[in-house]
């Protein structure tokens, strides 16, 4: 697929390519024994639709000083991008099995140094936007169209430094910036109280708090969708696109499930991480659709 992409890719291909990259986060966090799941499952739907329908980007040319520039600023999710980055070609998928490892391109965080296609290092939550926004401001100085995206998680909007980069934003008219809120209801451990929706394990980060308005008031476009449908993710980048000259940042406000697509994992933070075992992992190949022949390492 060239930077220029002509057609669109199709919910089915969409469907079958999350599908792969939910398979490759179980695996291979089982295999390192180490990493991530809830986050980076929520995230995929969301993930491979930016990567397969919306970024200009070239994977055999990483550093096209054109390319859009993409920020996983929830980087404990590393995991979830690698795999959609070898999926879309910048490096092999055999090489996911490096995953964590000493000396190995793909560190247990992103790091923009070592991974073609990382734009930005991150792990340490709520600095990503600020560094997306430093990056639409300088696209708009040196007069080049590039789009910033930046993909935050909901515990991690709790920083109080993604707020000063929410009004940083709107204060630069920084209408070439766009964040993906993976919204799962849940973070880490959360607080274990009881609250209007709270999911009877943990609180929602932000439980009875209108976070469409709170980002209005802020004098940003907001964007509310379900993570999971395809066809709504494909439509609000069109409104992305659309907004641009409006002198407005947009945020795209993505309800998705934490660990979707694998039953045992969805809805829990108890799968914010952890080491699937191997009855577990191929039950979790049935249900993706993906072969498993043999034992975790
Ligand atoms: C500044 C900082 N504090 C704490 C952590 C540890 N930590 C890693 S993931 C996580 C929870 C994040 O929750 P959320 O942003 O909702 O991510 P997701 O649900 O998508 O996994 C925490 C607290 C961190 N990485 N950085
Ligand atoms: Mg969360």
């Amino acid at each position: 697929m060239s930077r220029t992409q002509a057609t669109k890719t199709g919910t089915a291909e969409l469907q079958r390519l999350a599908a792969a990259g939910r398979w490759h986060v179980i695996k291979t966090v089982a295999d390192a024994k180490a990493g991530h799941i809830g986050g980076p499952l929520s995230a995929m739907d969301l993930l491979v639709s930016l990567y397969f329908n919306e970024l200009s980007v070239d994977p055999g040319n990483p550093q096209d000083p054109a390319r859009d520039r993409f920020i996983l600023s929830k980087g404990h999710c590393a995991i979830g991008l690698y795999s959609v980055l070898a999926l879309r070609g910048y490096f092999p998928v055999e090489e996911l099995a490096t995953f964590d490892q000493g000396g190995s391109r793909l560190q247990g965080h992103p790091d923009m140094k070592l991974t073609p296609g990382v734009d930005s290092s991150s792990g340490s939550l709520g600095q990503g936007l600020s560094a997306g926004a430093g990056m639409a401001m300088a696209a708009k100085q040196l007069g080049t169209d590039f789009h910033t995206w930046v993909m935050l998680g909901d515990g991690e909007l709790e920083e109080g430094m993604v707020w000063e980069a929410v009004h940083t934003a709107r204060r630069f008219k920084l209408d070439n910036l766009t964040a993906v809120i993976d919204l799962n209801g849940l973070q880490q451990y959360g607080w274990p109280v009881s609250e209007d929706d709270d999911r009877f394990d943990r609180s929602n980060p932000w439980s009875g708090v209108d976070l469409n308005g709170v980002f209005t008031c802020f004098g940003w476009n907001v964007i509310s969708i379900d993570g999971h449908d395809f066809d709504a993710i494909r439509d609000a980048f069109d409104r992305v696109r659309e907004q641009r000259g409006s002198g407005k940042p947009t945020v795209i406000l993505a309800k998705t499930i934490k660990g979707k697509g694998v039953s045992f994992t969805e809805g829990t933070y108890k799968w914010h991480n952890g080491i699937a075992t191997p009855e577990q992992l191929a039950s979790a190949a049935a249900e993706l659709g993906q072969v498993f022949e043999g034992e975790a390492k």
